[in-house]
């Protein structure tokens, strides 16, 4: 199977976790787009969603899924969104999409957070794929040496040449060469970084199901 097919398998099982009636959460990205593409299918059955990004907003809508402002929903049944890596307890890796601080809010209101992936996302240590961070503007050049003192390189994230301009017009920093063993005590130092908005480890909220697409079918951690 390709990747795509183990993404599309993946987006199909995580239907199972729609809430009839409800307004559920998505993510941002290539899985995400392959899960949208399935609500489509059975968007009668919910009252709408919350997006991670404008990007997102924009294939829902173009499905004519309704699209709610976060500020007027109280809470959501889950959270569904892909991820750069996985470990075994759910942490993750997430922001290689440049949606990471929406996507960490959305995720804070859902109830659960369902993970879907194809199996190469899952790592026995985070940190060989950048860790993503988002930064305001002004704090990029200290915000980078912060970061470098934890033992990385921090890379500012460019786009045709420029800095990358975020969803809430931030840059972002991709931390290179990280080992991450205690992924929720580094989520913890890196957003006491002055200047750090988000930073893409999901760890101290990580997925409560991870969908993962295996040629042998979809295997469910948990
Ligand atoms: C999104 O899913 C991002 O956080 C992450 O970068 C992306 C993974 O992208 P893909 O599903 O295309 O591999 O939530």
């Amino acid at each position: 199977m390709t990747q795509d097919e183990l993404k599309q398998a993946v987006a199909r099982a995580a239907i199972d976790y729609v809430v009839d009636g409800e307004i559920i959460g998505v993510g941002t990205g290539s899985t995400a787009n392959f899960f949208i593409d399935e609500l489509a299918k059975i968007k009668d059955r919910i009252k709408g969603a919350v997006a991670s990004s404008e990007t997102t907003a924009e294939r829902l809508r173009g499905h004519g899924i309704k699209v709610f402002d976060l500020n007027d929903v109280e809470t959501m049944p889950v959270y569904i969104d892909g991820a750069d890596e996985i470990n075994g307890q759910g942490d993750m890796i997430k922001g290689g999409g440049a949606a990471l601080t929406r996507e960490k809010i959305v995720a804070s209101v859902a109830q659960k957070f369902v993970c879907i992936a194809d199996g190469s996302k899952l790592v026995d240590v985070l940190g060989k794929f950048p860790l993503p961070v988002e930064v305001i503007p002004m704090a990029a050049s200290v915000a980078a040496r912060k970061l470098s003192a934890l033992g990385c390189e921090a890379r500012l994230r460019l786009k045709d040449g420029k800095p990358l301009v975020t969803d809430n017009g931030c840059y972002i920093l991709d931390a290179v060469g990280l080992s991450i063993t205690e992924p929720a005590e580094i989520e913890a130092a890196i957003n006491n970084i002055v200047g750090v908005v988000t930073v893409g480890l999901f760890a101290r909220q990580g997925a409560d199901v991870c969908l993962l697409g295996t040629p042998d079918g979809v295997k469910k951690l948990e």
